[in-house]
């Protein structure tokens, strides 16, 4: 086995509000996610990791979730364009979970965003250009916007005990903050805007620092009264997002798919009654149905190498899909998959054949999606 290279960094790749704390902290891995650090390993295992964030609460330096702020007197018309998902009845403080997508119906990303404002909308993006695509189509279509990025850095707080940390530091009314909603609270006399979302399956919040001088601060305040919870430097754990049935963008999306093949049908709107980019062409998948969907697949033997490359789906003796993110499920103590399968054998229980890049082939099950493991 070779050994992992380095990366060679440079200003393109950003650091982030919290970068010089996690270093403090011994992180040993980073991804790169919207040109900017993601760290992705701290001194202990993945796996130890995982059960941590089961039992207590970790911060989660997921700056790389960046903002692109779109506001102004069509802000609202733009959002709305760039999303199949009805935004009509949206309010403000609210967080949606939504797809953009291209004419052909091509997923370009699939954020969250806030309605901060009638006029004022956040969308905190997964790992693409968002900005410049926001740019283009304003331009495009002479919107009476402004798109930026502004200086916003997501830090989660996630795990069981996010609740109890957050109640110290803010005061008891971030208890209130419902699931996807989004409030203000105080800190140093500022005011940051804190939802109760995360990418983890754990519960928790993410607070949105609007001023990257207060990074330390931040992160020392929270750090130092969660000692008493045990609170520890995290990351999106990979094993439990896959467990837990969360999507990547440009793992099991990308351009060349359509929400329908992700799953995302509830958040597409058919009835021709809102206006946006790709409504057609989704329209027409629609009516035929999509050719392919995400799903689980458990299988046998070892854990699989670590490899991000997709690896073959056989059915039948040929290929009917293949892998997007494989892990080793701590729950099923099995490999696990998530998985792009054919719509002849995407039901559950279909008998499939998962050729490991070790040259073994395992049999494997397919499984309902979400994964209702856990
Ligand atoms: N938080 C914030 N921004 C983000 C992410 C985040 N941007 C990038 C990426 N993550 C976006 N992708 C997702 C995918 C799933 C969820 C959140 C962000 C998620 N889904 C819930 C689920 O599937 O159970 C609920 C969805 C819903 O109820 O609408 O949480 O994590 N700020």
């Amino acid at each position: 086995m070779s050994s992992i290279p380095d990366l060679a960094i440079s200003r393109r790749i950003r650091r982030t509000p919290f970068t010089e704390r996690v270093e403090k902290l011994g992180v040993k891995r980073y991804s790169i996610v919207n040109h900017t650090l993601l760290p992705k390993a701290f001194q202990r295992s993945i796996e130890d990791d995982y059960w941590h964030l089961r039992k207590h609460v970790q911060l989660w330096d997921v700056s790389c979730q960046r903002q692109v702020e779109i506001r102004g007197p069509d802000a609202a018309k733009l959002v709305q364009w760039m999303t199949p998902r009805d935004l009509r009845k949206a309010k403000i403080g609210q967080c949606l979970y939504i797809t953009l997508i291209d004419q052909n119906a091509g997923i370009i990303n699939d954020p969250i965003l806030l309605k901060l404002e009638e006029d004022h909308f956040w969308l905190s993006i997964a790992d693409s250009d968002v900005l410049l695509w926001a740019k283009g189509l304003s331009l495009g279509r002479g919107l009476d916007v402004t798109v930026n990025e502004p200086d916003v850095s997501p830090l989660a707080v996630q795990g069981p005990k996010a609740e109890i940390l957050m109640e110290k530091v803010f005061g008891p009314s971030v208890r209130k903050i419902g699931f996807f909603q989004f409030d203000t609270v105080d800190f140093n006399r500022n005011s940051l805007k804190v939802s109760r979302s995360g990418y983890s399956k754990q519960g928790g919040f993410e607070i949105y620092l609007n001023k990257s001088s207060l990074g330390n601060d931040l992160w020392d305040t929270l750090w130092e009264a969660g000692q008493e919870f045990n609170v520890a430097p995290g990351y999106p754990n990979l094993v439990e997002r896959v467990e837990g049935g969360l999507l990547s963008y440009g793992n099991e999306m990308t351009r060349s798919n359509n929400p329908f093949e992700c799953n995302l049908d509830q958040y597409c709107c058919l009835d021709g009654s809102i206006d946006y980019i790709g409504r057609e062409a989704l329209q027409r998948i629609s009516e035929n149905g999509p050719i392919q969907r995400i799903r689980g697949v458990i299988f046998e033997g070892e854990p699989a190498p670590v490899c991000a490359s997709p690896w073959p789906i056989i059915a039948n003796g040929k290929n009917v899909g293949h892998t997007t993110t494989v892990v080793w499920s701590l729950q099923l103590k099995a490999n696990l998959s998530l998985a792009m399968i054919e719509s002849e054998f995407w039901d559950a229980g279909q008998r499939v054949i998962v050729e490991t890049p070790d040259g073994i082939r395992r049999n494997g099950t397919v499984v309902e999606f979400p994964l209702s493991i856990i």
